[in-house]
């Protein structure tokens, strides 16, 4: 029997294989669209209302992801760009963006090196700014979907409850706040 054209295709395939091995990315592969959110709409609210950041983060299940909303007020221009995370971590009482933890990495991808956003579903999960952009003070408001974060517990890159990291340009957890669902359309407090 010939060989047909098409194992003649793959002979040549060794190449663009040894180029995929190249890319970083996490020990569990790239990150996986979520498609299974129990609830298309539900929405997590991340409230921040320090002086070094005011406003909020939102997240809201989607049919693909979860979208986002930042806006946010009162980040000093000279500190940006800020990087923002989803950490693994509530924030605990004690206030400290230090124990939230590190970045959400549900395929253990580590953030070195860094994110490159042309290939986001090779990033951490949490790394939100290394996949859709570090933000400038001193009003942000930016929206985007990211398809590999779930509202689903059973799923990798689940969100729910963990939290949404501010960082200055050295680094430094200038803010964190802890997502905490919105029960109702009814978003009045006390
Ligand atoms: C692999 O990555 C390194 C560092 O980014 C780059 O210099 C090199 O050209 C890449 N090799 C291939 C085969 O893509
Ligand atoms: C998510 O964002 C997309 C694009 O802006 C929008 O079409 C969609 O309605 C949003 N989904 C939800 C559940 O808000
Ligand atoms: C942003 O937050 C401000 C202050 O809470 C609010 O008045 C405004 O409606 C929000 N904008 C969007 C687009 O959510
Ligand atoms: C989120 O945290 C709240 C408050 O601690 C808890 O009641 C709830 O069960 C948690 N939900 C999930 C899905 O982890
Ligand atoms: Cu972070």
């Amino acid at each position: 029997m010939q060989l047909s054209p098409l194992a003649t295709l793959f002979g040549g395939a060794t190449f663009a294989a040894v180029q995929a091995a190249n890319v970083t990315t996490g020990k569990l592969g790239d990150a996986r669209p979520v498609r299974n959110n129990p609830v298309i709409g539900e929405t997590w609210v991340a409230t921040f209302d320090s002086t070094a950041v005011k406003g909020a983060v939102t997240a809201v299940a989607h049919t693909v992801g979860v979208n986002y909303t930042i806006n946010v007020t009162g980040l000093a221009v000279e500190k940006g760009p800020y990087k923002y995370h989803i950490h693994v971590n509530p924030v605990p009482e004690s206030g400290s963006c230090t124990e939230t933890g590190g970045h959400l990495d549900s395929y253990v991808r580590g953030a070195e090196p860094p994110c490159d956003s042309s290939m986001p579903q090779t990033c951490e999960v949490g790394d939100l700014s290394g996949k859709y952009g570090a933000v400038a003070g001193p009003d942000v408001k930016k929206e985007f979907n990211d398809p590999y974060t779930a509202m689903n517990t059973i799923q990798l890159g689940y969100v729910a409850n963990r939290s949404i990291v501010f960082h200055d340009e050295s680094s430094a957890r200038i803010a964190c706040a802890t997502l905490k669902k919105v029960e109702s359309a009814d978003t009045c407090q006390g």
